[in-house]
């Protein structure tokens, strides 16, 4: 549902904005940030902390904090990059919400949506990401090549999200820079971190590790951490706090 809804937007935005817009648009011209950088730098946590209002599985979670405010916590707390959801429909986030965290921030920013076309490649460029994600559950190996080349090409990172070993195998690329485990099945919202312990192996050293979803305790992190992880993306743990920043500042402490 979510695909499709995506396809009639990009449809959408295209007829708004040019491509030749988006590529003259003041941060499309812009060096990014490295992701890998960032997640091996030891003066940090390796956390990917995300801003998100609202999920399909949780409804509302927190619409009552700026996403300034959250994202400069966040980075004060260590995180390695953020994650801010650009999908409107179903997590409440805009395009705005990553041009006002970049405005503010100098660590990467993940687009976090549900790319099928390139031109959501050029958006995100110049929104002002430095990172992609790519879902296998959505796309063949074909569109993960398209838009993983593309993407390199603008100096963006790519991370390529899978839930199974069918999804990891068919979709692994050269030109991914991380590949995260979903600890939440998108087809019925279960969420368990055996999911990352699972794939890990099974994940080529040539990539980032990540571990996405349900990520609640440090003591969790560590053992991924012993599992040869390298990333973990945090929403919903902090961000149903009334202070997302501070929340992340208690557990990384
Ligand atoms: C964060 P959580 O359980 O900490 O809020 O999960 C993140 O992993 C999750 O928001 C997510 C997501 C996605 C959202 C992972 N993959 C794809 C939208 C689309």
């Amino acid at each position: 549902k979510i695909v499709e809804r995506k396809r009639e937007e990009v449809a959408a935005a295209k007829a708004n904005v040019s491509v030749t817009q988006l590529e003259s648009s003041a941060l499309f011209n812009r060096e990014t940030y490295s992701f890998k950088d960032f997640l091996l730098d030891p003066a940090r946590t390796g956390i990917i902390a995300e801003f998100k209002r609202r999920s399909p599985s949780k409804g509302i979670i927190n619409d009552k904090v700026s996403v300034e405010d959250v994202t400069t916590g966040y980075a004060a707390a260590g995180a390695s990059a953020l994650s801010v959801l650009t999908d409107t429909d179903f997590f409440m986030g805009t395009q705005q919400d990553i041009a006002k965290a970049r405005a503010v921030n100098q660590i990467p920013i993940l687009r976090k949506d549900f790319m099928i076309d390139e031109y959501q490649v050029l958006e995100a460029k110049a929104w002002g990401a430095d990172i992609i994600l790519l879902i296998a559950a959505i796309l063949t190996p074909k569109e993960i090549d398209t838009l993983a080349s593309l993407a390199k090409s603008l100096g963006l990172n790519v991370l390529l999200e899978v839930h199974n070993m069918e999804e990891l195998q068919r979709s692994i690329h050269p030109k991914l820079d991380a590949i995260g485990v979903n600890n939440r099945n998108l087809a019925d919202f279960t969420v368990s971190v055996q999911t990352s312990f699972d794939l890990a192996d099974h994940i080529p050293n040539d990539f980032m590790k990540i571990s996405e979803s349900a990520i609640s305790n440090t003591k969790v992190i560590n053992e991924l951490k012993q599992a040869g992880f390298n990333g973990f993306l945090i929403g919903e743990n902090f961000m149903k706090q009334e202070n997302p920043g501070d929340a992340m500042k208690e557990f990384v402490k």
